[in-house]
């Protein structure tokens, strides 16, 4: 062995000079570029398909461009005119992008800055757009966030591995090990870029065919129509919730981050389990069914007393117990386990679906519409007298015959009770807390009650500490709705406290003892203070 050497020498690595630093930088931000459009995409994606950032600057453009520009495109593309202005602004912000990485590079955080002012375009024109929302701005900002982040971790990548390859002994890693790193983090960076922004433009295109869908269906006519909805069940009162929910106005309430996107075509529901034979149903064979139209009120057991999460709609549907029957229901089975395409599910007493006196719907229409995206398009379930969590799947697409000792629905081991009866229950809509009266004139106290599949008989009014008195009902298609009641009242000067409470039909009497809405529904009696002066 020698002992001439010189181990320091030999240990040193030869600098892995970088050829072109700039040209790096430039794929710095390009990268960078795809991460803003990957997470905006995903934002998108999130809301519905609204403030997409390319979209809106693609359609900015062409609202911009001056005539003659477009008449140079549609010559020289011709129908692929839209094909091309998005090439064209796919080279441009590349370029631009490209260069705010060697900008960021030599002169931080310019580069940054230009990424900045190119989202604040892109934010003016999401947010200008007809018809955009409050959080249209949002996937922009969430992107332009995400290319800054990424483009200052690569840069700093690429400063270690200059750093290292100009003075090896300055650097506490060897430049190959920062070349390792830099590139490392630039291949993850553009892939995860490009899955998460392939995947969430595909989930678009999918969300987007499946409301083209939703558009070309033609309800059928029910076989079994609803009775006409009489005048006397909506009372003249402003302020007083309408007896049917608009769709638009319907509550919504499910785990689902972002709607699914089903096109009828693909949609089947399966009935299995302690069945004597699997029954597979297509849309098309639903749609041939005789369909059966029932007004209902849905509620969902997270509503407070005095809580909106209840709405009352028309449903056009097909009787969940005939296609039990279909499928020969086995002995021992209770529960039926009705599961979403997006994982939730619901136990579903299996009685309550069978009994002839109860409208269990598998439903595909709302108030003479296809089922809204977001109320469960193609196919839900809708069980009268039951809260939503037990009863009401959206996107449904099976249907297990079990019992209740074997599965349990999504809410019961995350502490909500196995069954879930709606309770009887009254609310206020008109005065509002807090109003302030005149004195000596009359008002209306108004509002609804309901107690789905019992009905409500009557409804109470206490002002203060006075005797209960008995207000108005309207009328309701069937015991399956809510009702809207009025009293009408003058009131003394001063502040004053109202009650309602409501009396089922078969002759329960709201309770007073509050409970919270965990775990099967809260109770207690609906409560607003007003003053008139
Ligand atoms: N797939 C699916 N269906 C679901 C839910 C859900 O989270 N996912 N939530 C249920 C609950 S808790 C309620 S109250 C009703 C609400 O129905 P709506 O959003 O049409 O008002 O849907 C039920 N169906
Ligand atoms: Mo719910």
């Amino acid at each position: 062995m020698s002992t001439t050497a010189t181990p320091t020498a030999e240990q040193a690595p030869t600098p892995t000079r970088i050829r072109r630093p700039a040209l790096l930088a430039a794929v710095c931000g390009v990268i960078a570029i795809a991460a803003f459009l990957a997470v905006a995409e995903f934002g998108a994606l999130l809301l519905g398909g609204a403030g997409s950032p390319l979209v809106a600057v693609g359609s900015a453009v062409i609202d911009l461009a001056p005539p003659a520009a477009k008449d140079v495109m549609v010559g020289l593309f011709g129908t692929g005119d839209k094909i091309a202005l998005f090439v064209l602004m796919a080279v441009i912000t590349a370029a631009v992008s490209a260069g705010a990485g060697v900008l960021e590079r030599a002169r931080p955080p310019f580069g940054a800055l230009v990424l900045a002012a190119g989202a604040v375009l892109a934010l003016v024109a999401v947010t200008t757009r007809s018809g955009s929302g409050t959080w249209d701005g949002a996937p922009t900002v969430l992107g332009v966030a995400a290319a800054i982040v990424v483009l200052r971790v690569l840069l700093r990548r690429l400063r270690r591995w200059e750093a290292a390859a100009a003075v090896p002994s300055a650097s506490p890693r060897p430049a190959a090990t920062e070349r390792r790193a830099f590139l490392v983090w630039s291949a993850t960076a553009a892939a995860a870029a490009i899955v998460l922004g392939g995947a969430s433009r595909a989930g678009t295109a999918a969300m987007q065919a499946a409301a083209a869908a939703r558009r070309a269906v033609r309800l059928p006519r029910a076989a079994t129509t609803a009775p006409a909805v009489p005048s006397g069940a909506s009372l003249d009162v402003d302020g007083i919730t309408p007896y049917v929910t608009p769709n638009t106005d319907f509550y919504r309430i499910d785990t689902a981050l972002r709607v699914p996107s089903i096109d009828p075509a693909d949609w089947t529901l399966r009935i299995h389990g302690a069945v004597d034979r699997e029954v597979e149903l297509t849309w098309d064979e639903l749609l041939a069914l005789p369909l059966q139209e029932h007004m209902a009120t849905l509620s969902c057991v997270s509503n407070e007393v005095g809580g909106d999460l209840i709405g009352n709609a028309l449903w056009l549907g097909y009787p969940i117990r005939e296609l039990l029957a279909r499928a020969g229901v086995q002995d021992g089975a209770d529960m039926v386990l009705s599961r979403s395409i997006d994982g939730f599910s619901a136990g579903t007493p299996l009685d309550v679906l069978q009994d002839e006196g109860t409208a269990a719907l598998l439903a595909i229409g709302m108030n003479g519409e296809p089922l809204p995206a977001e109320h469960g398009f193609p196919v839900r379930m809708v069980v009268p007298g039951l809260f939503g969590y037990v009863s009401a799947t959206k996107w449904v697409t099976e249907l297990e015959v079990t019992r209740f000792a074997d599965a349990q629905g999504y809410w019961t081991p995350r502490g909500w009770s196995e069954r879930g009866p709606v309770k009887l229950e009254s609310r206020i809509d008109t005065p509002r807390g807090g109003t302030s009266l005149t004195a000596g004139q009359q008002v209306a106290v108004a509002g609804v009650a309901w107690q789905p599949h019992t009905g409500v008989k009557a409804v109470q009014v206490r002002f203060d500490d006075g005797e209960w008195q008995d207000a108005e009902l309207a009328d309701s298609v069937s015991a399956d709705t809510w009702r809207q009641w009025v009293l009408r009242w003058t009131p003394e000067a001063g502040s004053h406290t109202i009650r309602v409470r409501a009396v089922s039909a078969d002759g329960q009497v709201q309770t007073s003892v509050e409970r919270q809405p965990a775990p099967n529904g809260a109770t207690g009696w609906h409560t607003v203070q007003v003053s008139a002066g």
